[in-house]
């Protein structure tokens, strides 16, 4: 085979002709088509396949250098990834996208046409899956030595379907095509234990030790994924595991008359990587998501075990060499599993390794909703895990004492910072063992973190202040700018360099810029030509015909109550209302958009679904607001959607009630892309507010102490709906069957809900975010203004790339250094 059609890395830039032959290469021979017979799938994987390869000498090289000068690594581990599309991110970091076009446009193939059959990597729920993603382009792409590690669901997140106005869940059969941009590693196998029992004995030295016996067990395959940083030889990799089961291994020596129940176990036990649990904040009690978490954490630590044995036999190094960072609580079981393997297999004495084991993991809370923290009962532990459970009651009895030194005779303190949960069932507060056994905790945002050491773990911050930090989150500007708004990458590049796509700060010299008129006229030109893009897609996938010309008035995240989309619905309804009252009012055109998947057993959300899209109904065939106001969903959010509707917003709705929403990273994204936020002071939103300006961004509502404050004070909801007129219709509106004729008490436990108690406390920001709204509208009178600002949002994004979080991660929790990727020879394998 010929293996240099392209050149190596750090070489001239291939022609046309060597990525020519390549392609065809791949076609012909990989994939066995011709010109006859080859479909757009088999023209992307032949492009997929050409671009690997280019991957591939840098992919080996890094590892080796890591391996070459003993870099420390870091190791993220998280039950999601939501990569995304790969080739075109690929493409951009090996900084060969021009030089693809231009190949394939000589072949007569169109690239922008064949990488959308590349079905996206699903493996997320959201905010948190997709932070994950970005934290990995930004760890490669700053050279550092770092891993992802997470499961190869074979079901990602669900395809959402829009029926009769509700959501309906398909599975994600993502791996149903081959996926170009995998290897899986045979060799690269653990044993993961479950159940079974332990047995005691002492040691020589009296110590008791511990052999945890008769366990079922089930293998843990590899699969690798290229990571490639942009603009320099690094490749980094992410590890995703797959459950094999061991019994395939045995399916000989079976008795024949037991095949079939041979194989039916064998199907169970491979259960454990079939799904994504589809639930964002909101832990699952289920066995088997115990049961994934665990074969995350423990096939992991297993497998850096093995890595660092490869160089090191002196165990005191581990904090030395290795970094854990827990992505939420989901591997926090990879604390026990350490310790178990420190002091069942390499019998350390506990002080040792639980020493070791402190200074090498690191958590990040995501949330504060108390139904998303984890709690696993004690019943499930000591059947599943029963080693673990031991390991942790022993972690938690050394807390204790080490707590009622510190708070002598607190005992009801004590109580509460238990990791053992005695309130109804007896279980195990996942957080409160993560922060026991890490030397860093933080959150994503300084509001965020605030309330983490003020109210979540205040108890575990008057212990331990100085394990406490902030690292607000980000987002890498390789995929949300320079990948998914290509028009506006150009214009910014061309006008101030190309710096940013490494350094986001030199977004910075927008600013002088922004009151250029032809510069503001270039700017709203990619603005608009980016709507007509979404205009379109809309068009096609919701047959609704919207005018690029409207206000992009977009929401798009998971669906939930406390991040307000009901909030939304009501100023829409009367939004239309005022239409209907008054035919000649004259208002910006408006198009609002909406897109999210609600969890499948979220009944609320998926009520509010429905709602959006009854309501959408009506608005969109009612002549009366024809030019003044369109309503859409959009089915299946994800990340290749997102692309297009990022570039294409011109307000970005951020309306969380504020001290529920930890930071938001579309919110980064929408301004990074020029769209004008509308939110509250939560999360992020606030870090926002202070990069680009108080006058440069629409704030509205309670802040997260007035919240607490109303709450404390008694929240009356049925006050502001008697007060408010118009409030008072949108909501009457909801459950009278206006939006639901053929049914008309279906809304109606929404609005109970709101009059009943309202969690959220919407219609105590309702008057608030309405009088917003119109300020929104007056400034959209205004294009020059309104383009001026939307200049400065991305001017003042630097801050938020997820490079400068990575930086912060690097320097004060990882200890970790870029490390200089080496050429290294491959011409034999002596
Ligand atoms: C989410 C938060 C977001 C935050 C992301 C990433 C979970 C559990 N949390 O506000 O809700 O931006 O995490 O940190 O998904």
């Amino acid at each position: 085979m010929n293996t240099h059609d392209i050149p190596p890395s750090g070489e001239t830039k291939p022609t046309a002709t060597d990525l020519q032959r390549s392609f065809m290469r791949h076609l012909h021979y990989t994939l066995v088509k011709d010109k006859y017979s080859a479909t757009k799938a088999d023209l992307y994987l032949a492009l997929a396949f050409a671009v690997r390869d280019m991957l591939a000498e840098r992919w080996l090289d890094t590892q080796q250098s890591y391996y070459i000068n003993d870099a420390k690594r870091v190791y993220y581990i998280s039950m999601e990834f939501l990569m995304g599309r790969s080739l075109g991110n690929s493409l951009i970091n090996l900084g060969i996208k021009e030089e693809w076009e231009n190949a394939l446009m000589e072949m007569g193939i169109d690239l922008e046409d064949i990488a959308e059959t590349e079905w996206d990597a699903g493996l997320g729920n959201g905010g948190l899956g997709r932070l994950a993603a970005c934290f990995l382009d930004s760890m490669a792409t700053m050279s550092l030595p770092a891993y992802g590690y997470g499961i190869r669901y074979e079901y990602g997140m669900f395809y959402q379907k829009i029926v009769d106005g509700g959501q309906y869940e398909l599975p994600d059969n993502w791996l149903r095509y081959e996926n170009p941009w995998e290897f899986g590693r045979q060799e690269h196998l653990h044993k993961i234990r479950y159940e079974g029992s332990i047995v005691e004995s002492s040691d020589p030295a009296g110590e008791v030790r511990h052999s945890w016996v008769d366990t079922h067990d089930v293998m843990a395959l590899a699969y690798d994924v290229p990571v490639p940083g942009y603009g320099n030889e690094t490749v980094n990799t992410m590890r995703l595991w797959s459950a094999k089961s061991t019994r395939e291994f045995e399916l000989e020596s079976f008795n024949r008359g037991n095949y079939v129940g041979a194989v039916e176990s064998k199907m169970k036990t491979e259960n454990i990587s079939k799904v994504l649990y589809p639930a964002d904040h909101m832990a699952e009690g289920r066995e088997l998501r115990l049961r994934q978490e665990y074969f995350l954490a423990s096939a992991t630590v297993q497998d850096i075990f093995y890595r660092f044995s490869k160089k090191h036999d002196d165990l005191n190094l581990l904090p030395e060499k290795v970094a854990i960072q827990l992505n939420d609580t989901h591997p926090t079981l990879a604390i026990p599993e350490l310790m178990r393997i420190l002091l069942d297999e390499k019998l350390l004495s506990w002080k040792t390794a639980w020493d070791l084991s402190v200074r090498t993991f690191a958590y990040t809370n995501h949330t504060i909703l108390p139904e998303a923290l984890e709690k696993w009962p004690v019943r499930m532990l000591e059947g599943i895990l029963p080693r673990h459970l031991q390991i942790i009651y022993r972690i938690n009895d050394h807390f204790l004492k080490e707590a009622s030194v510190r708070f002598p005779g607190d005992s009801d303190r004590l109580r509460r910072m238990s990791i053992v949960g005695e309130e109804g069932e007896k279980h195990i507060r996942m957080a409160y063992l993560a922060i026991v056994g890490s030397h860093s905790i933080n959150g994503v945002s300084v509001l965020h973190s605030e309330i983490l050491k003020d109210h979540l773990f205040s108890d575990f911050f008057a212990l331990w202040p100085e394990r406490f930090n902030n690292k607000t989150n980000g987002i890498t500007q390789r995929r949300w700018l320079k990948c998914a708004n290509p028009w506006l990458s150009d214009l910014i590049s061309s006008t101030i360099g190309d710096a940013w796509v490494t350094n986001l700060d030199e977004l910075q010299k927008l600013r002088a810029m922004a009151e250029d008129r032809d510069f503001q006229q270039q700017w709203a030109e990619v603005k608009r030509a980016n709507k007509q893009r979404l205009a379109d897609y809309i068009y096609r996938h919701n047959g609704i015909q919207v005018s690029p010309d409207s206000l992009f008035d977009c929401q798009t995240k998971r669906l939930h109550e406390y991040k307000r989309q009901l909030l939304n619905v009501l100023h829409v309804i009367a939004r239309y209302n005022r239409i209907k009252a008054n035919p000649g009012l004259n208002v910006p055109p408006r198009t609002v958009i909406f897109s999210g998947k609600a969890a499948p057993s979220y009944f609320m959300a998926k009520l509010i679904i429905r709602l959006i899209n009854a309501v959408g109904e009506v608005i969109n065939n009612d002549p009366a607001a024809h030019d003044r106001l369109k309503v859409v969903f959009l089915a299946n959010y994800s990340v290749s959607q997102a692309e297009l509707i990022f570039p294409a917003a011109d307000l970005s709705e951020q309306i969380s009630t504020a001290g529920t929403e930890a930071s938001g990273t579309g919110n980064m994204k929408y301004a990074l892309n020029g769209a004008l936020t509308i939110g509250t002071l939560d999360g992020a939103n606030i870090e926002i507010m202070e990069e680009v300006g108080r006058n440069n961004i629409f704030i509205f509502g309670m802040n997260a102490e007035q919240v607490e404050g109303l709450k404390r004070a008694g929240y009356r909801p049925g006050d502001y709906y008697s007060h408010n007129q118009e409030l008072r219709q949108a909501m009457d509106m909801i459950a009278d069957g206006s939006f639901s004729p053929g049914d008309p008490g279906l809304f109606k436990p929404i609005v109970d809900n709101l009059l009943g108690n309202d969690p959220y406390l919407l219609l105590a920001d309702y008057a608030s975010y309405v009088a917003c709204q119109d300020e929104v509208d007056r400034l959209y009178r205004h294009p020059h203004e309104w383009t001026r600002k939307s200049i400065l949002n991305t001017a003042g994004m630097g801050k938020f790339s997820s490079d400068r979080t990575i930086a912060e991660y690097a320097r004060d929790i990882w200890g970790v250094k870029p490390e200089k990727v080496g050429r290294h020879s491959r011409r034999d394998l002596a």
